[in-house]
């Protein structure tokens, strides 16, 4: 396990083809996948159930032979946990029957109990045994930051306005809410290393709405406290952590911090002029704009290469794209992208 491609750029150490995985790459682009999601009605329902979850996150290793495998489940399950009361309903996104909408409802927070997200800690499981033994599990979170933006507003949003006005009205009791959340995520990412993942990635996928202060005072700060927990308990201090920020305000080199092993670069991010910055002191990740995939195979191959080329000699680098796989991409076109890589 130690000598996989995934976990050895991890540990800075070079490989003669990077490894590769990529962001959502179980899910609804995949004729495999939709045939057990019509099963369901609510996807929570189906993140429910260990085996399902396990079949799932196989579904892109059996078709393509990646590096990589990530825990199928979603970054929601905290505040579900919470009480949140989330459902997906029919072709929709995800949405909180009971969302934080005062401060009052923060101090009224039932605490959080890891043993709520037992399906989670079983679906790793069911996925270890299901994985060839040379495939690393990565196991994952939202941010804190990410979590109380989905939890205040109760669902996705294009500006999540109601988050930005509570960050303005409340931002102490925001902050509160950000403690609790980093020390679940704590929680929640040791159980899933306890059951067997080798690597964890920490998705902020709302870092955009901040500014360069906010995202010190919001978002870094937490995220940096949870690693910090990480890093501190003897059971979680070995495992690399990956952290997503998207399109963040602020420079890369700027976000980084010691506990933190890999960037996983949002595809507008230079990798090249990030790679001169780190200097090798962090593994990167990325980073294809996903929507190069809508485009020719020619074209496809081209721009894998291009990443490529700029990273041959750069230790540590894991092709990834800059953002989740959408659901308009034909697999046949993420197989041109894989094979890029393996030339
Ligand atoms: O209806 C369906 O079939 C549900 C689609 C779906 C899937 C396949 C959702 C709903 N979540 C997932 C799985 C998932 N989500 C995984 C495991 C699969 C894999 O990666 O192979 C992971 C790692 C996530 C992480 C996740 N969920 C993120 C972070 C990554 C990112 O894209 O920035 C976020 C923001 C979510 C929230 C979420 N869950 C689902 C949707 C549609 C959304 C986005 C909601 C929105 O803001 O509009």
């Amino acid at each position: 396990m130690k000598d996989s491609k995934f976990l050895r750029a991890l540990n800075l150490q070079a490989n003669s083809k990077p490894p590769v995985w990529f962001m959502r790459q179980a899910g609804r682009y995949l004729p495999e996948y939709q045939k057990v999601r019509k099963n369901f009605s609510n996807f929570l329902d189906m993140c429910k159930q260990p085996k399902i979850c396990a079949e799932l996150a196989l579904q892109p290793i059996d078709r393509f032979g990646l590096d990589a495998s990530i825990l199928f489940s979603d970054i929601l399950t905290i505040p579900d946990a919470l009480n949140l009361g989330l459902a997906f309903h029919e072709g929709g996104g995800p949405k909180f029957s009971n969302p934080i909408s005062s401060p009052q409802e923060i101090k009224k927070l039932m605490p959080f109990d890891v043993n709520n997200l037992g399906y989670v800690f079983k679906a790793v499981e069911e996925t270890k045994n299901l994985l060839p033994k040379d495939i690393p599990l990565i196991g994952f979170c939202g941010s804190p930051w990410t979590l109380a933006a989905y939890s205040i507003e109760g669902g996705g949003s294009k500006d999540f306005k109601k988050t930005k006005n509570f960050m303005i009205s409340h931002p102490e009791e925001l902050q509160e809410f950000l403690e609790i959340l980093s020390h679940a995520c704590y929680e929640y990412l040791k159980q899933q290393v306890l059951s067997g993942v080798n690597a964890l990635q920490i998705f902020d996928s709302w870092a955009d709405l901040l500014s360069a202060t906010e995202l010190e005072r919001f978002s870094l700060k937490y995220t940096r406290m949870l690693a910090h927990l990480l890093k501190k308990d003897p059971i979680t201090a070995d495992i690399p952590i990956i952290l997503f920020e998207k399109s963040p305000n602020k420079k890369m080199v700027d976000i980084l911090f010691k506990e933190i092993t890999c960037a996983s670069l949002y595809w507008q991010e230079d990798i090249q002029s990030i790679a001169k910055d780190f200097e090798g002191q962090y593994a990167i990740q990325g980073n294809l704009d996903p929507k190069v995939l809508l485009r020719s195979d020619e074209l496809i191959w081209a721009e894998t290469q291009k990443i490529c080329n700029i990273m041959k000699k750069y230790p540590g680098f894991i092709f990834n794209l800059g953002h989740g796989i959408t659901p308009d991409i034909e697999p046949s076109k993420v197989q041109v992208m894989i094979d890029a890589t393996r030339q």
